[in-house]
């Protein structure tokens, strides 16, 4: 199948899945276009089935904004008609299933028939439910879509608490290249990160507020009172900043690395021991499924759909929002002896095999299958 697949191509999970559905799926025989501002951040080959085609939004003195769904839609229009595009595969309602039905609206003007998967991500859902600003257009949007699927279950209930949504919304959960995670690495390089006696603690995220930074931050400096750690912060966010200076005035600024974005995160968490992951809510926790694909246990909230993807006691410990002293306890039950450690380690591991590329990709296809035969019978 000829695939358009169009995402947010910077840091963050639901472009990385995107990317690495496209891949798959090219893999697989399809011939994929992504369609982006920019080439996505983990697209690093180019080859035969993949193609890129980024979107340029004119700059108009007179527009205050200039119209990136306008752009975009008509890009989708050439990009369909040039390249014989059979489907559009949007990660987010807003703006891309938006601009996908005005581009499907347009080709059906000229009888070409295209039809939309739409996959939910979180944060236009979440954000709807905090701020109802968008949620006409986040609900037309959903509705119009010709399939519209959800990476976890409390994603799936919490669409369907916050809107009026009339379709079916398939839950296919995000997934991982296992293999891409059997490092080639024979040494992590850990002695560059810290001494030998020291136990490695990351975090990895875009560090907006809902992320809890601040708790980050402090699990951490109660884990170190107990145990020798090291933190390593990676990624660049508005919380960043606020990070540093806590980091300062509890004393423990020598003992956290702030990296930015990185495109080394497969190495850092070869050296990693545990990963905190104390988020407000995340719809999946893309983060936390890296993590514990390279070993690495987990300690997260039990929000959202997290307990769907870290088991509490097996991959690592859920708990409350904002519950620091239980997760630094919980941290320290895992950290302070080695054989529970490493069973943990073990355990994240496994867990993450529930999430192979290989049984995720194949519920797209079927999905992409069926909207097709739907979309053509009907119009
Ligand atoms: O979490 C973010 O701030 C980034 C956002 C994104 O667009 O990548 O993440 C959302 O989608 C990811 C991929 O499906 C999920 O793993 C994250 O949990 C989700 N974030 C939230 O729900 C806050």
């Amino acid at each position: 199948m000829k695939i358009g697949i169009v995402c947010y191509p910077t840091f963050g999970g639901s472009g990385v899945v995107a990317t690495e559905l496209g891949i798959e799926l090219s893999k697989r025989g399809h011939e994929i276009h992504f369609i982006t501002y920019s080439q996505p951040v983990r697209l690093e080959l180019l080859s035969k089935n993949i193609h890129f085609h980024e979107v340029h939004v004119p700059e108009y003195p007179l527009f205050l904004y200039q119209p990136y769904e306008l752009a975009l839609s008509s890009k989708l229009v050439d990009m369909v008609k040039l390249h014989n595009i059979e489907l559009l595969h949007v990660h987010y309602a807003i703006p891309h299933a938006y601009a996908a039905y005005m581009a499907q609206q347009m080709l059906l003007d000229e009888s070409i028939k295209v039809p939309i998967v739409t996959t939910l991500h979180g944060t236009d859902i979440t954000l709807v439910g905090s701020h109802p600003f968008y949620k006409p257009a986040v609900t037309f949007s959903i509705n119009k879509s010709d399939a519209v699927t959800s990476v976890s279950e409390s994603l799936k209930r919490d669409t369907k608490r916050l809107f009026n949504i009339a379709k079916d919304i398939y839950v296919v959960p995000n997934f991982i290249d296992i293999e891409k995670h059997v490092h080639g690495f024979t040494d992590c390089q850990r002695e560059i990160m810290a001494d030998d006696d020291e136990l490695i603690i990351t975090h990895i995220s875009n560090m907006r507020e809902v992320k809890q930074i601040p708790d980050v931050i402090k699990i951490f400096y109660n884990i170190q009172k107990s145990l020798p750690a090291k933190l390593m912060m990676v990624g660049e966010g508005p919380e960043k900043e606020g990070a540093e200076r806590l980091a300062e005035e509890l004393g423990i600024k020598h003992r956290i690395v702030f990296f930015g974005n990185s495109n080394e995160i497969d190495r850092i968490l070869c050296f990693s021991d545990l990963f905190l992951l104390p988020s407000k809510t995340e719809s999946f926790g893309l983060a936390a499924l890296e993590a514990m694909a390279s070993g690495v246990p987990v300690i997260s909230t039990n929000s959202g759909g997290l307990p769907e993807v870290n088991e509490d006691g097996f991959s690592g410990y859920l708990s409350d929002v904002n519950a620091v002293e239980d997760m630094s306890n919980n941290a320290i039950k895992i950290l302070s002896d080695v054989d529970t450690l490493n069973r943990f380690k073990a355990n994240a591991k496994a867990q993450s095999k529930k999430f192979s590329i290989h049984n995720v990709v194949p519920q797209y296809e079927k999905i992409y299958e069926e909207a097709l035969r739907k979309f053509l019978s009907t119009n």
